[in-house]
């Protein structure tokens, strides 16, 4: 595959295409498979995806069409039994002033009094109503914090606005020494994410530091975030992505249900109720895999009372 940013290594990676997602060409995203190429024959697949915005010429800022294309992507991997990890960054640098941007967050150039118009050009009167004005960034919050994948921010450069809150809500975070920065500018534009965002940011920095972040808007760099617990390692720019698979490759030598497992119970009290459905529902499938459950089964299906007697009282 072409390569998509400098810290790309195209022997890495195979490109996947639409005839694999699915529905039509991705515009405003690349998505590729992390493959071996060290064999004699075809490559092989390994458990991970990257997922990059693809618009540097604006540090990576999502339009509408941008988060419809990252659901898809996130929903493909998720749906696919042999990913583990999904990497999630930006590409770059912009062609225009060499910029580095893992992303800016919402287009401000698109942004209607009613939220984000559906595409460049178009007005809310010009799309269906429940078209116009959607934040469905935070539907790809949801997917990204209920898929029991582990996703790793990889931040090669700006992560502002609603691409902090990406950042934020990735299981883990790898940042480039030198080219990542962070900026919470949510308050400088009038918009503001009092979910996650924010809450959820708050659980990892701590209060004080977490209104300082939205309240000032100032820049901080990798090693602050380190040093407040926001990211989990710090990189220098060329080893970014190396480092990323490695750290995928090492989930992979785990259990994945003890991976998802954990996930969802790491998430539960924070998520309350809806937490609890996501873990509980896990406990359900582990359920069904009992002989007890299969009886249970079994006696609707054959018209008989259910016999528990082989299964005791666990202590
Ligand atoms: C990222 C910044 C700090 C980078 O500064 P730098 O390096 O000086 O570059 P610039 O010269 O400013 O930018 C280069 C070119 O890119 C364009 N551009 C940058 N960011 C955006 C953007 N977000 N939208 C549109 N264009 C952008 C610049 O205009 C420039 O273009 P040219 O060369 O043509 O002038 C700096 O760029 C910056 O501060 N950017 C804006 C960051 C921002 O405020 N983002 C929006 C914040 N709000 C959201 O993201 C809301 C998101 C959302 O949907 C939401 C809603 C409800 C609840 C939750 C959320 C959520 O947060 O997820």
């Amino acid at each position: 595959p072409r390569a998509v940013s400098d810290t790309f290594d195209p022997r890495r990676w195979r490109e996947i295409g639409v005839e694999e997602l699915g529905g039509p060409a991705l515009t405003d995203l690349t998505y590729h498979r992390a493959v071996d190429r060290s064999g004699d024959g075809a490559p092989t697949d390994l458990p991970c995806v990257r997922i990059a915005f693809d618009r540097p010429e604006v540090r990576n800022a999502f339009r509408p069409h941008t988060v419809d294309e990252l659901y898809r992507a996130l929903d493909h991997a998720r749906l696919d039994t042999g990913v583990g990890v999904i990497l999630l960054t930006g590409n770059g640098p912009s062609p225009k002033d060499g910029g580095f941007a893992f992303c800016s967050g919402g287009d401000q150039r698109i942004r209607g009094r009613s939220g984000y118009q559906y595409a460049e050009g178009e007005t809310a009167e010009t799309v269906g109503a429940g078209q116009a004005g959607r934040l469905h960034i935070l539907e790809v919050q949801r997917l990204m914090r209920t898929m029991g994948k582990v996703v790793i921010a990889v931040v090669n450069g700006w992560a502002a606005g609603g691409g902090h809150s990406l950042h934020v809500v990735s299981d883990l975070s790898i940042a480039s020494r030198e080219n990542a920065r962070f900026m919470q500018t949510d308050a400088n534009v009038g918009s503001f994410d009092g979910g996650y965002g924010s809450a959820y940011l708050a659980k990892q920095v701590g209060q004080k530091r977490a209104r300082e972040i939205f309240f000032l808007a100032e820049e901080y760099s990798a090693q602050d975030a380190y040093d407040w617990g926001a990211v989990n390692r710090v990189v220098d720019h060329e080893h970014l992505e190396d480092e990323a698979l490695a750290m995928a490759a090492r989930i992979a030598t785990k259990s994945p249900q003890a991976i998802r497992m954990l996930k969802f119970a790491f998430n539960l009290a924070d998520d309350g109720l809806m937490g609890q459905q996501v873990f509980a529902g896990e406990a359900t499938r582990l359920a069904y895999m009992t002989d007890e459950a299969v009886e249970g089964r079994d006696a609707f299906l054959e018209h008989r009372a259910p016999d528990w007697s082989s299964f005791g009282h666990p202590q």
